[in-house]
């Protein structure tokens, strides 16, 4: 049996979660308080000395400690139902719009949590060593987080899901952000439509509550 180190509360893990839920794989997990210091627990940092989570350890007892490693793995191994995109142009917007959803999406609320709350002081950045706070970048990262909803509106005006027709990593991953978003109050404007009848179709899925 594979071991899945989560934390119920934080997004990266989440995205994993609901990779899992999606392909219906059985997993033992173990429960990392973040709030509390347990990524800096001796017993976890020798499983991943980034101190993050998700980790998925396989049966021959490699971890994993991405989601692009996680999703990529799990998508190998459990092909039935594809969350990487069916054809070569699928697997291409899937790569796309998730990197846009890492980068535009997740690394924008971040910057914005990790900059100015007082529990994360030292730690804008996770990780082991001690990372002063930015308090101008979370300025920018809501700013691109606002961007950000408009884009995924403008796409999901065209297509069900991100990579067309089919549910993907890419939404799993824009789902993960906007729910995150919330943390920050940062909540896409109700002009977005498009945006807000995904989000409730990816709410619905048995992933979106897990
Ligand atoms: N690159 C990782 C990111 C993992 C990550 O940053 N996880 C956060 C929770 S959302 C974490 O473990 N933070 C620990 C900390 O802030 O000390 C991924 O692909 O998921």
């Amino acid at each position: 049996m594979m071991t899945f180190y989560d934390c119920a509360t934080a997004p990266s893990p989440r995205r994993a979660r609901m990779v899992i839920a999606e392909k219906r794989v059985a997993v033992t997990t173990v429960d990392v308080d973040l709030r509390n210091g347990g990524q800096f627990a001796p017993e976890f940092m020798a499983i991943n000395p980034r101190c993050t989570v998700p980790v998925l350890v396989t049966e021959a007892g490699e971890a994993l400690c991405d989601n692009a490693s996680i999703a990529r793995y799990l998508e190998a191994e459990f092909p039935d139902p594809p969350l990487m995109g069916r054809s070569s142009i699928e697997q291409a917007r899937v790569a796309e719009w998730t990197w846009r959803a890492e980068f535009d999406g997740l690394m924008s609320v971040a910057e914005v949590l990790r900059n100015t709350s007082r529990a994360m002081k030292d730690r804008a950045l996770p990780g082991p060593d001690p990372v002063p706070q930015i308090p101008e970048l979370a300025e920018r990262g809501r700013a691109r987080a606002q961007r950000f909803f408009t884009a995924l509106d403008d796409r999901l005006k065209h297509a069900p899901w991100l990579a067309g027709d089919g549910f993907s990593f890419a939404d799993i991953t824009a789902f993960v952000f906007v729910e995150f978003a919330q943390w920050v109050k940062l909540v896409p404007g109700e002009e977005l439509e498009a945006l807000a009848s995904w989000r409730d179709a990816c709410a619905a899925r048995p992933s979106g509550r897990v």
